[in-house]
């Protein structure tokens, strides 16, 4: 005999047209990214999800208006940033580059042997160390009108962007991708930011082997703009 509860439960889901269960079930289960428009980081993210043809929904968070640091988001990152991965079992996950590692496990865009996935990360570190906090930083304050005020620093971040990109240009100087002979995440992680550094003020011709790997990324199957900001139905359903 079954427990008053579980019949209840039973009772109430016949209630519900069975199309309609279906969906609200596919939707329980999809994954939710935490984004904003202009973010690369959470562009990586967008990217590599098309690229792999994974469903998500995507959920816009303002973060001029602090909607990243609510006691709610708070509660799923206590570091007060998109893009944030909410996995089909409600769990969260963080951090942009981590976030492409996860998703990235068992398919071509992450390498099986220990050297090539340790040089892949070698590139992510970099890109989060070397290149993020001087390419993003600058297209940041540029887009948010806030280079007049941090003048001082400005110098010292154009700088840092040109070393990053300096680096970038001597290792595909004489290779096609970061790591090994196909696209990878480390690809991923480091187009991101890079492939939009012109609104920062760098200028790409004078990277000549970086600007015909963007355009090899950009040329992979599924390939996204950053503008794409719609997330990706499952087979025969709808996602924002
Ligand atoms: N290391 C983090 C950086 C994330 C980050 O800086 N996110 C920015 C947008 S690109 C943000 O959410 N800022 C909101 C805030 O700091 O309040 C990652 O790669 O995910």
């Amino acid at each position: 005999m079954r427990a008053p509860e579980v019949a209840q439960a039973g009772h109430t889901l016949r209630r519900f047209p069975r199309g309609l269960l279906l969906l609200l079930l596919a939707w329980a289960a999809m994954l939710r990214l935490f984004d904003y428009f202009e973010s690369g980081n959470g562009y990586k993210v967008r990217l590599l999800l098309h690229r792999l043809g994974i469903p998500f929904e995507r959920i816009e968070c303002d973060i001029l208006k602090g909607e990243t640091r609510t006691p709610g988001f708070l509660a799923r990152n206590p570091n007060g940033r998109i893009p944030l991965l909410e996995l089909e079992s409600g769990e969260s996950l963080a951090e942009s580059n981590a976030i492409l590692w996860y998703l990235a496990e068992g398919t071509p865009l992450l390498p099986a042997d220990p050297l090539s996935r340790a040089r892949v990360l070698q590139w992510m570190f970099f890109e989060q160390y070397s290149h993020e906090p001087y390419v993003a930083v600058l297209r940041f304050w540029t887009f948010a009108g806030r280079l007049e005020e941090n003048a001082a620093q400005v110098p010292a971040k154009r700088d840092g962007g040109e070393a990053a990109l300096a680096v970038m240009e001597g290792h595909l100087a004489d290779r096609d991708w970061f790591v090994g002979d196909a696209c990878s995440i480390a690809d991923i992680a480091l187009y991101a930011y890079t492939h939009v550094c012109e609104d920062g003020g760098f200028e790409l011709s004078r990277y000549p082997a970086v600007s015909a790997w963007l355009d090899r990324v950009a040329g992979q199957p599924g390939h996204v703009p950053i503008t794409e900001l719609s997330g990706l139905a499952a087979p025969g359903g709808a996602a924002s």
